[in-house]
């Protein structure tokens, strides 16, 4: 007799005598059998899940053998996996005597088995059969055994839950401009790496993420050749053909494990060959739509389709096209849409692959309503809390976008995008995120996610960790992937089991008893906290130009507008509440205070800190597994603390410097130094935490960084560059405390003139004026100079039609023989009928020429307008052409180009007390 058959008798018989007593448990040293019933095994999801479940079945010592269905009955464990609608699966009911009455939402799964009988998976479709495999092999892995007994059904409440890559880089390519990175191993050497791949994805389906984006500005160009534009192409043969490999192979896996790939781009970007053949620029924000550039584009993608039919797009049609207008509407209407529709024609397909539209720099309720009678596979996308993490109560107009975007009826997901606030230090608060994921729910109404890495999204796969060898994301930050994932599946989950839940993983990670495990929940609870609470009630942008842990300056703190001050933070992004100048005037004023103040705040954070820290310290020494990785984290505990403090301290003293404001009293001056030398001890300490432990602060190291300090070339990138800062910053607040009082130099520096070039103007403006009182600075008004900041008086201004300006902006070709520096006159108003100021938020691009910092605000006043700030764009000698956009601005001279410009309050709108000289 065969050693099969013999195993199959002494099990029959065994079961026969013992039937309550499992098999397993009576002769562990024999291998038990296991067979698995396959409905259909010719799907890549079904057959990748059943793969999986059976390595760990054999690994508890099972004999794995997988079938077809069949008539006959098998006998021993038998576990029938099937989708629901499978025609099998009715018959295996009948022949084993199941039920099967289970309800299913898409990607749902159920698990069921009694006593003795067959064990029954079965998914809505392929990706819940994969689903519930992976959970029968997680409870595999718990439990150690396969259960005699199990009833469970679970289903997503997201949609799409997904993750992002950024196919970027922390500085710029030589003669790039943003965004503008080919695919090849030389800048991304790891999206050749299969076994990271596969490692990623294998890390997406565990959490059930079921759609992965990768982002760059445009792919097509390495991904696709066009016989009418063979020049495009902008890498070599052998990289493009690594690329269609590397790209057939990522899809492909992805499919497997139910990932959808979905690559993203931005408008309207051209490759660089392409750009120098037509003698077009890369990127121009203020460039109408060229039918050369909208015919390349609806080739590209259909191109694209054709190749990658199964992968999705995401498109931004901000950011390098005109900011919201007709053109995105035509754009995404007349030429990506048509592109996608002539791909899935060349190749006879009916199914639409998904386009989702974000709504960034462009109406997207506008967009899609104008998309939708063409196209149905639409979905929309907005930033959950801009480009940080700041609040899990959103509200105000950004809330509302995302309510209309979501009552349209198509899928609309969540981006949770940079999180440049929570750079570079851990963060996995499941407490915030799931009240996050919750308030996706019901306040956006949204139902899908799409998340950025933690940290270092533009350095992907490192980690700014300062180690032998670099420290890998997927690997670091393997609790944020797994949270977001599992709050993104169910949000509703009772907190006391959560609690358990991340205790019991958290103990696993660190070898640690249940109880102390906890306590590092609490520390991560607790940290996590910080960062957010300290962006939305200090900030001046959710954006990624300002890097949150690097501190910020005291200017920053008093004077946040003349920062450029995006007040969307403080009215969508942040609960009700004060901001630091609002908090000061109330307080000034005996006003009622309202809701979350910046004293709350500091009061706050500090406490959070020291909770987290006594929380790491209780954990500390019971740590047994990856004790490294423990160390880390607890650093980075004692980071938090540092900073906290940092903040609450200097908050506390620019609250008692804009008292003095009011109250002319040098006291409250007086009052202020300790707190700011306090402040100052605590930013030491973060530097001493963070000098070997960090490479830097941000990821993003272009001129696009503002705050705190201008990150240009990879510059104050980290805490030690700071440092010196602050402290200069205190020297100087002692000095002009010493002047004020013995009443010396006790105001700002004599502002100097600044000096005018000629330059030849060869087109756009129509004729000269005087920066004086009483002169007329346009052509088509009498609007009049009423004053101005003395720094402007040499200048010759350049006078513009103001219609003209509005309806098709404004334009300047001009030849210099030295460097120059354009000032241009923003008025201070969010109506359209002015020229916007630049915006990094939803323009990045909005630096090139250096002009996205207010160089002097409040700098003129015109009768019937509003103030005007000054910003200045750069030019080296030779010939160029400057297009700014739509809407009234003043155009107020050149100056020569080294001449450097302090950066200034003039005060002319009525704030005429500017205490900034203080600390400058
Ligand atoms: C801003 C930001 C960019 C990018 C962009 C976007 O411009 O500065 O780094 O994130 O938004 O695509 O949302």
């Amino acid at each position: 007799m065969n050693k099969f058959l013999k195993y199959i008798i002494l099990n029959l018989l065994i079961s026969c005598s013992f039937s309550a007593i499992t098999f397993a448990e009576i002769i562990p040293q024999k291998k038990r059998l296991a067979t698995i019933l396959v409905t259909d095994a010719s799907q890549i999801r079904i057959k990748f899940g059943v793969e999986k479940l059976r390595s760990a079945l054999i690994t508890i010592g099972y004999e794995v053998k997988i079938k077809p269905v069949s008539k006959t009955k098998e006998i021993g464990n038998v576990i029938v996996i099937s989708t629901l609608s499978d025609e099998k699966l009715q018959n295996i009911l009948s022949l084993y005597n199941l039920d099967n009455k289970k309800d299913l939402g898409k990607e749902g799964f159920s698990i069921s088995k009694a006593i003795n009988k067959p064990m029954l998976i079965v998914g809505k479709d392929a990706s819940g059969v994969l689903y519930g495999c992976l959970e029968l092999v997680n409870q595999i892995k718990e439990t150690g055994k396969l259960s005699e007994e199990i009833n469970i059904s679970e289903q997503p409440e997201m949609v799409l839950r997904g993750t992002c890559i950024g196919l970027q880089k922390p500085t710029l390519l030589p003669g790039r401009g943003t965004y503008e990175y080919p695919y090849t191993p030389e800048s991304f050497p790891w999206f050749y790496d299969k076994a990271m791949w596969i490692q990623y994805l294998d890390m997406m389906v565990e959490n059930r993420y079921n759609s992965l984006y990768l982002w760059n500005g445009h792919p097509f160009s390495s991904l696709v050749k066009l016989k009418e534009y063979p020049y495009a192409v902008e890498v070599d043969d052998e990289t493009f053909k690594k690329n269609e490999d590397i790209f057939r192979f990522l899809t492909q896996e992805a499919d497997k494990r139910g990932i959808w790939v979905i690559q993203m781009f931005y408008n309207i970007i051209i490759p660089k060959p392409f750009a120098e053949k037509h003698n077009l620029e890369t990127q121009d924000r203020n460039r109408p739509i060229i039918p050369i550039i909208a015919d390349y584009t609806r080739k590209s993608i259909a191109a694209f389709v054709e190749k990658y039919p199964n992968v999705g797009l995401l498109i931004t049609l901000g950011e390098a096209m005109e900011g919201v207008g007709q053109d995105d509407v035509d754009w995404f209407t007349k030429t990506i849409i048509p592109g996608v529709q002539d791909g899935l024609k060349a190749i006879g397909q009916t199914t639409e692959p998904p386009i989702v539209l974000r709504a960034h720099d462009t109406d997207a309720p506008r967009v899609m309503k104008e998309a939708l009678p063409l196209y149905k596979n639409l979905f929309t996308m907005a930033k959950f809390n801009g480009e940080a993490l700041t609040t899990y109560t959103p509200r105000g107009s950004w809330a509302e976008l995302h309510r209309k975007l979501s009552r349209i009826g198509t899928v609309h997901v969540e981006n949770v995008h940079i999180l440049a606030n929570l750079e570079p230090f851990r963060y996995s608060s499941p407490d915030f995120i799931q009240k996050s994921v919750l308030a996706m729910h019901s306040v956006y109404e949204a139902n899908a996610l799409h998340l950025y890495p933690q940290a270092s999204y533009w350095d992907w796969p490192f980690t700014a960790d300062k180690a032998d060898k670099r420290l890998l994301q997927i690997d670091r930050d393997w609790m944020w992937y797994k949270t977001w994932a599992r709050y993104a599946w169910n949000s509703n989950r009772k907190r006391e089991n959560e609690v358990n839940y991340w205790g019991k993983e958290l103990a696993k990670k660190y070898g640690l008893p249940q109880e102390k495990a906890k306590n590092v929940l609490a520390a991560m609870e607790e940290t996590g906290e910080i960062s957010p609470k300290l962006l939305r009630r200090y900030g001046i942008t959710d954006g990624n130009r300002q890097t949150l842990t690097l501190g910020m300056l005291m200017t920053q703190f008093i004077n946040p507008f003349r920062y450029g001050l995006f007040t969307m933070l403080y009215e969508s992004e942040a609960p009700e509440g004060e901001m630091i100048i609002e908090y000061a005037e109330k307080e000034w004023k005996n006003e009622k205070h309202i809701g979350e103040t910046p004293v709350r705040v500091a009061d706050e954070v500090v406490a959070h800190g020291k909770k987290a820290v006594e929380a790491i310290d209780k954990a500390s020494k019971f740590v047994t597994k990856d004790k490294t990785e423990f160390a880390r984290l607890k650093n980075d505990t004692y980071c938090y603390n540092a900073m906290a403090n940092f903040y609450a301290e200097k908050v506390r003293a620019s609250l008692s410097v804009l008292r003095y404001k009011y109250s002319n009293d040098v006291k409250d001056l007086e009052k202020a130094l300790p707190l700011l030398q306090s402040s100052v001890n605590h930013f030491t300490d973060l530097v001493k935490y963070t000098k070997n432990a960090y490479l830097y602060a941000n990821s993003m190291q272009t001129k696009q960084r503002k705050i705190p300090m201008r990150g240009v070339d990879a510059t104050f990138i980290h805490w030690e560059e700071m440092l010196p800062v602050y402290q200069k910053e205190l020297v100087r607040f002692k000095f002009s405390i010493d002047s004020l009082k013995s009443q010396k130099n006790v105001s700002v520096k004599q502002a100097t003139l600044f000096e005018n070039v000629e330059v030849k103007i060869s087109a756009g403006s129509e004729g000269f004026y005087q920066n004086e009182k009483g002169q007329e600075v346009f052509t088509d008004t009498l609007s009049a100079i009423s004053d101005l900041a003395v720094q402007l008086k040499q200048l010759k201004g350049l006078k513009f039609n103001r219609e003209k300006q509005q309806i098709v902006g404004t334009s300047l070709t001009f030849t210099t023989t030295e460097s120059v520096k354009l000032l241009v006159g923003f008025f201070n108003d969010k109506n359209r009928k002015f020229l916007q100021a630049p915006e990094l938020e939803t323009d990045a691009s909005a630096n090139d020429y250096g002009q996205s910092e207010i160089k002097i605000s409040n700098a003129v006043l015109i009768a019937g307008f509003p103030a005007v700030n000054i910003h200045a764009y750069s030019f080296k000698p030779g010939t160029h052409t400057l297009n700014v956009g739509k809407g009234a601005c003043l155009v107020v001279g050149f100056m020569k180009g080294n001449q450097e410009i302090p950066i200034s309050d003039a005060g002319l709108a009525g704030n005429k007390k500017n205490i900034d000289w203080l600390f400058e």
